[in-house]
């Protein structure tokens, strides 16, 4: 490629620029004549970018540049991805209206181009008519969120050996994420532990929980499964007319991994009243309507495959992902932000504190949601 990859901290219309060069690369049908920065994920660089056939046509594409700081193999990424996608589009009903991401691969045939700096880029079919929701407005939106990763786990359940890669080894060893955070706090390599102290007793007050589901796992009580590992609810598609469910994205941690996992990111990124980096903690509960609707759409597309041990864990997945996540953003506070994105100052320290208010809520309510999913799962 002609043009190198800006600096980290680029103005966003240089980015675009970039963006709009880098489109050139792959198989598009027609010239990329605009790009602009799209969506509000932590992790990668996302472009919308604009084709126009010289008969006036029309279409998006979906431009991304991977975060190659996180992961470090991105043939092996890019080799999961399109076995992935493959295997949900053999699955889906040709009739139905949920659909499988489509990459569109670059000119000379491969899943992703580099540019000259040597970063990673990606492009997707736009799925059109349809967008994702930082915040949740609907009870129905949880619940067709989690029907939709339900299925997804159900449909990824006979894709054909080998194992996929793991994309981040130990993603979800929650006892790996806790030594790691301990040990950067005795390093506290960015003079910020002094800053944290509440956080970090509220944290340290919870190592019993870290092992529950891994202990299970290895008694062989929880099973592995394929899972998608960061089921928030910005990660699937709703269609703007219906509602309903379009299509699960982002599947840069589709890997082996335990079903709790992806509910457990649902209850953390669904039922909180207040958004991920909400300040106002008052605000931060765990609505008990929200978590039914998210029991009752994953049950219906998973208690198929699901076993007992799975089912009765799943309203203590919710508190633990959300304490995982919680911990990862304190970790990434004390490490100096080097991790998520972040748009201001201390706003990792500003997530991890609402996601440590959504785990007193939900150890609050403990009782309760395991009394919903015992209701819900005794269903016929
Ligand atoms: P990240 O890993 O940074 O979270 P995502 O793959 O989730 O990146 O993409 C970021 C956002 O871009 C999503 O939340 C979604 O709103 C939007 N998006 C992703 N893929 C598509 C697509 N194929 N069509 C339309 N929008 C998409
Ligand atoms: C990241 O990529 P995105 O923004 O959908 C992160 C998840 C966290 C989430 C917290 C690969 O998700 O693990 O739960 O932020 N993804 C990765 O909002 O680390
Ligand atoms: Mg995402």
């Amino acid at each position: 490629m002609q043009s190198p990859s800006p600096p980290a901290g680029t103005a966003p219309d240089e980015r675009a620029a970039q963006a709009l060069r880098v489109a050139a690369h792959f198989e598009l049908g027609a010239p990329a004549t605009h790009a602009v920065p799209h969506g509000s994920g932590h992790i990668n660089d996302t472009f919308a970018v604009t084709c126009r056939s010289a008969q006036g046509h029309v279409r998006r594409y979906l431009l991304q540049r991977i975060n190659g700081r996180i992961f470090r193999d991105i043939p092996a990424l890019m080799q999961n991805i399109a076995r992935v996608t493959q295997h949900a589009r053999s699955r889906l009903p040709a009739s139905g209206a949920e659909r499988a991401l489509t990459l569109i691969p670059d000119r000379s045939g491969a899943p992703f181009a580099r540019d000259e700096t040597g970063a990673a880029w990606r492009c997707y079919d736009f799925i059109e008519g349809a967008r994702t929701y930082d915040l949740l407005e609907r009870p129905e939106q949880a619940r067709e969120a989690a029907a939709a990763f339900g299925r997804f786990q159900g449909l990824l359940a006979d894709l054909p050996a080998p194992r996929l890669h793991e994309t981040i080894p130990a993603f979800h060893h929650t006892r790996r994420r806790f030594e790691t955070f301990l040990e950067i706090v005795r390093r506290d390599p960015a003079g910020r532990v002094a800053a944290a102290q509440s956080e970090i007793a509220f944290a340290t007050a919870r190592e019993a929980t870290v092992d529950r589901l891994l202990e299970r796992h290895a008694r062989g009580e929880l099973p592995e499964r394929t899972t998608h590992n960061d089921t928030k609810l910005n990660n699937v598609m709703l269609d703007d007319a219906t509602g309903r469910a379009v299509c699960v994205i982002d599947l840069d941690t589709v890997m082996p991994g335990l079903a709790l996992y992806d509910f457990g990111d649902l209850v953390r990124s669904a039922t909180n009243a207040a958004a991920e980096d909400a300040t106002d903690l008052t605000q931060v509960v765990a609505r008990p309507e929200i978590f039914t609707a998210l029991a009752e759409g994953y049950l219906a597309t998973a208690r198929s495959f699901l076993c007992p041990a799975e089912i009765a864990e799943l309203a203590f997945s919710g508190r633990l992902i959300t304490f995982e996540i919680g911990l990862r953003f304190l970790t990434d506070f004390i490490e100096g932000d080097v991790y998520f994105k972040t748009k201001r100052p201390g706003h990792n320290l500003d997530r991890a504190r609402n996601q440590f208010a959504l785990v007193r809520s939900l150890e609050g309510q403990q009782a309760a949601f395991q009394r919903i999913v015992d209701r819900i799962a005794a269903q016929p």
